[in-house]
């Protein structure tokens, strides 16, 4: 994994509000990451492999947007290692100028053959904290292209819009009939190599383009909470346990669901 970003990159992350890291895997560890995932994608699906079979054919457009897979760090120890590696933290807290990091969650988003496109949407608005300073990780498991669904991103929206949540719905364009001013810019495709990272800025408007080949495209993603956030209220991924023992304003501090993978105010092995 590459070891640092640099300022021209965290300049390009701050103002665009993404940024493409090409190379952030050394090929040997894009093998490992694509063998752990794979198993324990299959493994949460039951034993299914990835067949080649199209996507089109479950009920509903979402459905059919991609396989996505969530929290396979915690039914799989060799994600949770990758996962948990704090070099993953430690970039996202300088790009986000932050000093401590959480897992929000992790997930495989995968576009199966012929998936269909992923309407523009922001992520934070879902989630149960408000911060414009969360970020996420979306790591390319197989090339990204303009044929099989790579990412697009709407630079400098992620300063444009609030927390109100809007739906990841089947129309790439509903997102600027509720901020009319996003519909102004121009949205820039990011094709990657696999083994290239994408960080995200958790506000900005992002979304793919549909798969319109017979392959897959892999992308294994992570997203992060600065540490400090407090909880707002919103029903997104925490057990029904601990979400009963919060009340809005609390600071989500729990280690087990929110592991701190990086803080500058711990050493770090
Ligand atoms: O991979 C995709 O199609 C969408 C990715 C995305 O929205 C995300 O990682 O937040
Ligand atoms: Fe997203």
């Amino acid at each position: 994994m590459i070891e640092s970003v640099t300022t021209k990159q965290i300049n390009h992350f701050r103002i665009q509000g993404f940024v493409h890291i090409p190379g952030f895997l050394a090929p040997n560890e894009l093998t490992t990451w694509r063998h752990e995932i794979d198993a324990a994608v299959k493994q949460q699906r039951g034993g299914q492999t990835l067949d080649g079979s199209p996507a089109g054919s479950k009920e509903g457009h979402y459905a059919n947007v991609f396989l996505q897979q969530m929290l396979l760090s915690r039914i799989s120890e060799g994600v949770r290692k990758l996962m948990h590696e704090p070099q993953l933290g430690r970039i996202a807290c300088d790009l986000s100028d932050i000093d401590g990091i959480r897992i929000w969650h992790d997930q495989a988003l995968i576009k199966e053959p012929l998936a269909n496109a992923t309407a523009f949407h922001r992520d934070v608005p879902y989630w149960s904290f408000d911060s414009r300073q969360a970020i996420s990780v979306w790591v390319a498991l197989d090339d990204a292209t303009l044929q099989n669904g790579c990412l697009y991103f709407l630079p400098g929206s992620q300063h444009l819009t609030d927390f109100v949540p809007s739906g990841i719905g089947e129309n790439m364009g509903e997102l600027t009939a509720r901020y009319p001013a996003l519909a102004d810019i121009e949205p820039i495709p990011v094709p990657v190599t696999a083994g290239d990272a994408v960080y995200i800025d958790g506000m900005v408007a992002h979304g793919a383009g549909p798969n319109m080949t017979t392959g897959y495209r892999r992308a294994m993603t992570c997203a992060y909470m600065p540490d400090g956030a407090t909880f707002n209220g919103k029903r997104n991924i925490l057990s029904e346990s601990y979400q009963s023992s919060l009340s809005i304003g609390d600071t989500l501090d729990n280690n087990d669901e929110l592991p701190l993978i990086f803080s500058r105010g711990i050493a770090q092995s």
